[in-house]
């Protein structure tokens, strides 16, 4: 199978993926779309993703895929191990919780689509992120208590599931967007946890940053 990811280096959907591939030891290559100069915006892209966001994996001849958590589930499809869920379903319906208080209910916001729309006030852009992510990372904490993982080394459990692919690259734009994570000692543990690992590091921004 020929698998190309078309990504950007600090989107945080795109590292999901990036960790994804490396967790699953997927061959496969990457390209870089520069969010910089609009290059999701133009024509080429769109043809392979309409939405114009990344990112976008392609396999084979078959159709693009896009969306990061539908392109995540056609990895654990036909890649099983090691899987990015667990457990019995109401075990794997805590992970996908997680996953969507991010996916849906952070990441959307922070977008640059979103706060261009909202003003081109760099100051106000910073609150409104700073906003969402702190009501986010919040909820996210507040699941990880109702559900009892105070002391398991990522969300769930000592293994990363799907929950911790989207909450790792959302701690990193925590920290980009100057949220102090004090307040959220759980969600900062794991993020440090998951760095230490070579997979989870592999796929981090800093490896994929253009050189200057
Ligand atoms: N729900 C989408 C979100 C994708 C997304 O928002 N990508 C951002 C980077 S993290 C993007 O491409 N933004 C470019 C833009 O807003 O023009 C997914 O999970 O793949």
């Amino acid at each position: 199978m020929a698998i190309t990811l078309y990504h950007y280096w600090r989107s945080s959907a795109s590292w999901r993926v990036r960790w994804g591939l490396e967790l699953k030891k997927i061959p496969h290559q990457k390209i870089a779309v520069d969010l910089l100069t609009s290059a999701e915006k133009q024509k080429e892209y769109l043809e392979k993703n309409p939405s114009g966001y990344v990112p976008c994996l392609v396999v084979d001849a078959h159709p693009p895929l896009a969306e990061s958590l539908a392109i995540l589930e056609w990895l654990e499809e036909n890649y099983p191990e090691p899987s990015f869920f667990q457990g019995d379903s109401f075990e794997r319906a805590l992970i996908r919780r997680l996953a969507e208080t991010v996916n849906s209910g952070i990441q959307p916001l922070q977008n640059l689509d979103v706060t261009r729309k909202l003003s081109e006030d760099k100051t106000k852009q910073a609150e409104w992120i700073q906003h969402w992510v702190i009501r986010g990372l919040g909820v996210y904490e507040a699941i990880l208590r109702e559900a009892g993982r105070d002391r398991t080394k990522f969300s769930v459990s000592d293994q990363p599931t799907l929950a911790d692919l989207c909450l790792i690259p959302q701690v990193y734009s925590a920290h980009r967007f100057q949220v102090d994570m004090k307040y959220f000692p759980r969600c900062q543990a794991i993020y440090e946890a998951a760095l230490a690992t070579p997979e989870c590091a592999a796929a981090r921004p800093e490896a994929f940053q253009p050189k200057a």
